[in-house]
């Protein structure tokens, strides 16, 4: 992404710890608090921060660095990529996925197969996106079975040649086992058909709920080999300070950043880009 254009959408982040720079360490303590980064992560950093002969802002953004720059996945090099979303309910699945294809589509022929096939109008919702963006969808009915959906679609990007296909998969809460069980189906049906995993298996996380998602994330995380996390709805939040405790007690990387409704509103995420934005 261009980097004016990434300056740009990350100026939608909050800037939690603009106050820092004029901050006391109490102070900066309580910022790091109130921006949800934790009770253990915060006394972890301020020790450091206090230890540190640099600048406080110095030292604050060289442990945030250290916390959220985790190894990334990296995907198999045989075609068709495959991209698979979950999550709990309402976290923005669908509309990361429609975000997904419109970043893939500049340079890779893309399919989306709609695998939510639990709620009514999910269909409709992946179909509305994907006419916009013109890219190709293997649609789905209400009860179809989510597996036979995800092999239609992969057996149509290997006759046709699309080499990314993104599976959007139906909302779960964590506990139920039958919609559990669903996912790790589809994860057999990819294997099954590529020989390989999903290349991205990423877990949608609502930032607004800040720690309070890390739980259910976790069972998530337990159950398919989730490999990156996109965090949505991270226009606005105020405790951005949270991706802290979530990268590091699920221990994944955080891949994109959804920052709003629009079909433009999701960024590949930079560690030290959002930092800095955090910052000023
Ligand atoms: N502000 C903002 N809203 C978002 C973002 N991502 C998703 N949303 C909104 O969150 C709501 C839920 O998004 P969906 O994509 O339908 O979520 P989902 O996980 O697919 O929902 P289910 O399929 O019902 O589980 C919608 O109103 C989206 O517009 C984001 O990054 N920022
Ligand atoms: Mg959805």
């Amino acid at each position: 992404m261009a980097f004016n254009r990434l300056t740009k959408v990350l100026s939608r982040v909050k800037k939690i710890f603009a106050p820092v720079h004029k901050g006391s360490i109490d102070e900066i303590e309580e910022i790091l608090l109130r921006a949800d980064v934790g009770v253990k992560y915060t006394h972890r950093i301020i020790e450091e921060i206090k230890k540190s002969r640099k600048d406080p802002v110095t030292a604050l953004k060289a442990e945030l660095y250290k916390y959220i720059n985790i190894p990334l996945p990296r995907p198999e090099d045989t075609a068709p990529m495959v991209i698979m979303v979950s999550g709990v309910n309402g976290s923005g699945k669908t509309t990361t996925v429609a975000k997904l294809a419109y970043l893939h589509l500049k340079n890779s022929r893309v399919i989306l197969a709609s695998a939510d096939t639990y709620r009514d109008a999910a269909n409709e919702q992946l179909s509305f996106w994907a006419a916009k963006t013109g890219v190709e969808l293997v649609a789905s009915q209400k009860g179809q079975d989510a597996g036979a959906v995800v092999y239609d679609a992969i057996s149509k990007a290997q006759a046709r040649n699309f080499n990314t296909v993104i599976v959007d998969t139906a909302g779960r809460l964590h506990t139920r086992t039958d919609l559990m069980a669903e996912l790790k189906k589809i994860v057999r049906v990819v294997k099954k058909l590529l020989n390989k995993e999903p290349d991205f298996n990423l877990l949608t996380i609502d930032a607004t709920l800040g720690q309070n998602s890390i739980q259910q994330a976790r069972i998530f995380t337990q159950e398919i080999a989730i490999n990156g996390l996109v965090l949505t709805k991270f226009d606005g939040t105020a405790k951005g300070g949270a991706i802290i405790p979530i990268c590091q007690e699920l221990n994944l990387p955080v891949l994109y950043l959804g920052v709003g409704e629009r079909i433009e509103d999701l960024v590949p995420f930079d560690p030290r880009a959002f930092i800095d934005a955090l910052f000023d």
